[in-house]
């Protein structure tokens, strides 16, 4: 009986590994898409409602002028989030996963090729509300951002490593509640950062009312002047790796 269960894990091990390896072809495919036309992709995730929409934008205000910027948006259910961004005259493609908790190449390949991705230089992807998943579906960004807010408790890089891990940036959102919490300590948050033996960057960010985003618009500007200069026109590859 143990021997059989242990043949079953096995063989769902197995289809998570080719559903995995399926998903980073196609993320490898959408990259090229976006080298291609020199657009930055930066995967946000965070837990539901720690202020990923709302940080984008406050963003979008503050850099509209400067930067073209568009929007692939994931939920569940709903396109509110797609409308609050095209709400502020920025193209937003929602895709609604239905069950699926989080997002995954082929679902951003498809929305990717409704986007005028020639003309954009950098393109937000608002992952699913959800700490564990998102982690582990390359998207074909290149940059992966996630939000950790002040009402969520300072553990939660302790908690959820694998995501906090594959951070290139931990926001630390509604820094504006700090005030009126007793119980989230930023230097506790980001001792459990450092613990995952990553030098992960944090910052803090309040985006409601009066934006107070300035680390944040300073780490994209640094991130989009690092970033563009290695960037080489992948037309002739792409296709070729997935056929599609
Ligand atoms: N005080 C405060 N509230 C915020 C801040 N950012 C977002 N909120 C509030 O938090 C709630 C959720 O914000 P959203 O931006 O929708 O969060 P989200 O991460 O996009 O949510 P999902 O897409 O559902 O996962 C809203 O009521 C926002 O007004 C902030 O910086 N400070
Ligand atoms: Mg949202
Ligand atoms: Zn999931
Ligand atoms: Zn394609």
């Amino acid at each position: 009986m143990h021997g059989d269960q242990r043949a079953g894990h096995g063989a769902v091990i197995d289809v998570l590994q080719d559903l995995l390896a399926a998903n980073d072809q196609v993320a490898v495919h959408n990259r090229e898409h976006f080298d291609e036309h020199g657009v930055l992709a930066i995967n946000l995730m965070s837990s539901p409602g720690a202020g990923k929409t709302a940080l984008l934008e406050a963003t979008i205000v503050a850099l509209r002028d400067r930067y073209r910027i568009a929007v692939i948006e994931g939920d569940l259910e709903t396109d509110n989030d797609a409308a609050r961004i095209r709400a502020h005259g920025v193209p937003a493609i929602q895709i609604t996963t239905g069950t699926a908790c989080h997002l995954d190449a082929h679902l951003v390949h498809r929305a990717l090729h409704d986007l005028p991705l020639a003309g954009l230089d950098l393109l937000f992807i608002e992952n699913v509300g959800n700490l564990v998943c998102p982690a582990s579906f390359d998207l074909g960004q290149h940059r992966n951002v996630t939000l950790l807010s002040v009402t969520e408790g300072d553990d939660k890089p302790a908690k959820y490593p694998v995501i906090f891990r594959a951070s290139d940036l931990v926001v630390l959102s509604k820094a504006d509640l700090l005030d009126v919490l007793d119980d989230f300590d930023p230097a506790r948050a980001a001792a459990a950062l450092r613990a995952l033996g990553r030098d992960t960057p944090m910052i803090r960010t309040a985006a409601r009312r009066t934006a107070a985003i300035g680390p944040w618009l300073d780490w994209l500007e640094q991130e989009l002047a690092a970033w563009r200069p290695v960037v080489r026109p992948a037309r002739s590859r792409i296709g070729a790796a997935v056929g599609v």
